[in-house]
């Protein structure tokens, strides 16, 4: 079996002939060995509507499960029980045009991993959503992306029109809570190349979108999980964290310095705040966000962790200033310059330190392995 074709159904019975019926005249020139896979969790009578096509077309099969919901269950769902090498997922209310899927099948024959149809790369649009849609939908895809590095460059990361190999969920944990499992598949897969195709979104045929309020904060909730769950990630968000415990650590020992141990000169106490909570975040980063595995195994190396830390971070306090100071000097707010000097800074010091710091030879080889190509038509 080349293809399976997995298409999560509820409540779809006007659908689900319709969407088999293009799905046959889209692939019927292409000479190919293909699967139809519904699986259903319905309420209504979709269960008879796919039944009857299931007896007339060999190529369709589906699972009506009884009591279970949930979009991304049914994905996985779909994973499991299908057997083709490639594997394609779309919605059955034709918001994903069939007529995509023998260049879905050729990119991925050409050997790309991933294949994600786009509303957003040239040529693509998202005309079958009204305005307040849309908004929602760039609104959960930006914080998606600001928040998961791997789905930085894919354009359409939250649609649930996409082809793979199976090679690329093998072993992989996907915890499919959501709606968005391309999400999941993008973080938890295996895959070194991604191809975009632009199609234009079409309104729903028939039937009711099930996306509700629910959903989102489901959505809120799965970026969560998915940021927890990838270490790259991770690592960033526990860094802020340790800074932000750092800057508690430094407006506490300032307070010891005037209150308690009446040290005089403000600048100084201030210096010797700052060093502590220089100490306090190295000794963190060093134990969690980093961890044991970057302890530099050479003895006087691992000594000069600390110092680089500290350089790190006084070029990271001269960037604060600076970017504050120029504020001061264009007459804007300097309080906001110092706000955005302390982003630039964060984002200066995380990635020095990964480099410098806690970075090892094999983590940068690693990091080559990584890297996921994206392409598009
Ligand atoms: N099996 C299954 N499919 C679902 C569930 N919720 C939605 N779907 C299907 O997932 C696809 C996308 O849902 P839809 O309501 O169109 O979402 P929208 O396109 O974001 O408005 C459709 O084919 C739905 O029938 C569910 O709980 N279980
Ligand atoms: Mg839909």
């Amino acid at each position: 079996m080349e293809l399976s074709i997995v298409i999560p159904t509820f409540n779809e019975k006007e659908n689900v002939r319709a969407i088999v019926r293009r799905i046959e005249q889209a692939l019927a020139s292409v000479p190919c060995e293909y699967e139809i896979w519904f699986i259903d969790d319905s309420r209504d009578d979709t269960p008879d509507a796919l039944a009857a096509l299931a007896a007339d077309n060999a190529r369709v099969h589906f699972v009506h499960r009884e009591h279970e919901r949930g979009l991304g269950t049914a994905v996985v769902e779909g994973f499991r029980r299908s057997r083709g090498r490639f594997i394609v997922v779309m919605d059955a209310d034709l918001q994903h045009p069939p007529e995509l899927l023998p260049t879905i099948l050729q990119r991925l024959r050409d050997g790309i991993d991933v294949v994600i149809p786009s509303r957003f790369v040239p040529g693509g649009s998202d005309g079958g959503l009204n305005a307040f849609r849309k908004l929602v939908s760039w609104t959960a895809r930006k914080i998606g992306q600001l928040a998961i590095r791997r789905l930085r460059s894919i354009s359409d990361c939250t649609g649930g029109y996409f082809g793979l190999h199976r090679e690329v969920i093998r072993d992989a944990r996907l915890n499919p809570i959501g709606w968005k499992i391309l999400m999941e598949v993008l973080v938890h897969g295996h895959y070194e190349t991604v191809h975009e195709i632009p199609y234009a979104f079409q309104a729903r045929d028939a039937g009711e979108s099930k996306m509700s309020l629910r959903e989102q904060w489901n959505y809120l909730k799965h970026i969560g999980r998915l940021l927890w769950s990838s270490p790259e990630d991770r690592r960033f968000y526990v860094f802020c964290m340790v800074g932000a415990l750092g800057v508690v650590v430094n407006l506490v020992m300032m307070s010891i310095c005037l209150y308690l141990l009446h040290i005089r000169t403000v600048a100084w106490a201030s210096i010797l705040s700052s060093c502590v909570a220089m100490i306090h975040n190295f000794l963190w980063n060093d134990r969690v966000t980093w961890g044991k595995q970057h302890a530099h195994p050479v003895k006087w190396r691992r000594a000069l962790q600390m110092p680089t830390f500290i350089l790190v971070s006084s070029v990271g306090i001269a960037i604060t200033a600076l970017v504050a100071h120029v504020f001061h000097l264009l007459h804007w707010h300097a309080l906001v310059g110092q706000c955005l000097g302390i982003i630039i800074a964060t984002a200066w010091s995380f990635t020095a330190n990964n480099r410098f710091t806690w970075g090892t030879q094999s983590d940068n080889r690693e990091q080559v392995k990584r890297t996921i190509r994206v392409t598009h038509e």
